[in-house]
């Protein structure tokens, strides 16, 4: 089952990982190039050894689709993954007048007391964000991350192009070329120009014997809490424009550079370590509809995901 490619590199770094100290100050344990396969025609490689919510993968990537990049659509869809990178803008800027936030991240994990004020003020901006709609411009855009980039990459001629849509016709007029590629770093917009650079940062399409592959390069790889996340959203990402260029599904290769395990997360994995895997679930697409670009949350159904429990994190902000 393809799941075992994902716990192999969690035994691969807790064995071989060095130890590294990082921009967060949590700490991993880390190694330096990795390659993993998922055969996408054996099942949909959502994990089974711990509940990953489908439903955060589905709105991330419509989100990402859409070339959204604010965190509104994300809020409106109960989807609370992206709400540190935008609240650390609003706190760092002058605007803000609440209690002191410096280091949000790492305090509300190891003081109560902060942590409480911290939820308050969390609550109190999530709700602005979706209300207010100059404080949502302001304050809930991340700045050009993926959703600008594979949409409307900002040419040096003043006009943009839509990487992911010229990828899609690509396929479907020339499927044997070698150039189905979709970059997100963009490097003139990388040291200021966003909340985090990407970290999923360079995909490639391949396709052979009627069926459509991915792989993808990320650069930096929380093990624990991001990768599942990103195995998933590639790989759903891969069902979306196979069915729209009638291919199956192929293979998803997803190749890391930094590979971590933070300091703070060993527990849990050891904990997922011990639990034997369940049958992959499938995804179901709608027949209505084609287009990648038309696709809304309830186009999108996975059939016979019966994981066992999550397991609780705290993410390195
Ligand atoms: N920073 C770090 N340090 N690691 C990341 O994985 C990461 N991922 C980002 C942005 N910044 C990041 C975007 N993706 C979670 C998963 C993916 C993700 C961000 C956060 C996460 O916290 N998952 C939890 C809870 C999910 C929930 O809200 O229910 C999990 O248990 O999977
Ligand atoms: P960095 O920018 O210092 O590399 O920090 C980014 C952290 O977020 C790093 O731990 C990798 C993790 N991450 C993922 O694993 N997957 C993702 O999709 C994102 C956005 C981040």
């Amino acid at each position: 089952q393809s799941e075992t490619s994902y716990l192999n590199l969690c035994r691969y770094v807790l064995r071989n990982g060095t130890k590294k100290e990082d921009r967060t100050g949590t700490g991993t344990y880390s190694t330096f190039g990795y390659q993993m396969r998922f055969n996408l025609q054996e099942g949909f490689p959502l994990l089974t050894t711990k509940k990953i919510p489908f439903r955060l993968i589905v709105s991330e990537l419509l989100w990402f689709i859409n070339g959204d990049t604010n965190i509104r659509y994300l809020l409106q869809h109960n989807n609370n993954i992206w709400n540190e990178w935008a609240f650390e803008s609003y706190v760092t800027s002058e605007e803000y007048q609440g209690p002191d936030m410096t280091d949000f991240g790492r305090r509300s994990q190891v003081d109560p007391e902060f942590k409480s004020l911290y939820d308050k003020e969390m609550n109190g901006f999530k709700q602005r964000i979706l209300e207010d709609d100059d404080f949502s411009e302001r304050f809930g855009n991340l700045g050009a991350v993926y959703g600008k980039q594979w949409r409307d990459w900002q040419t040096s001629r003043g006009d943009t192009i839509d990487q992911l849509a010229y990828v899609i016709e690509s396929i479907k007029k020339n499927p044997d070329s070698r150039r189905h590629m979709v970059t997100a770093w963009n490097p003139e917009d990388v040291p200021s120009n966003m909340a985090l650079p990407p970290c999923h940062t360079m995909f490639q399409f391949y396709v052979a014997e009627g069926r459509l592959s991915c792989q993808l390069y990320q650069r930096s790889a929380d093990i624990f809490l991001g990768v599942p996340f990103n195995i998933a959203s590639y790989a759903l990402l891969t069902h979306l424009i196979a069915h729209e260029c009638d291919l199956e599904v192929g293979e998803f290769i997803h190749t890391l550079g930094d590979a971590h395990i933070y300091s703070n997360h060993i527990e849990q994995i050891n904990k997922q370590l011990t639990r034997e895997l369940l049958p992959l679930p499938n995804v179901r697409l709608t027949n209505e509809k084609n287009s990648v670009f038309d696709f809304d949350m309830e186009d999108i159904q996975l059939q016979g995901y019966d994981p066992h429990p999550g397991i609780k994190a705290p993410v390195a902000v």
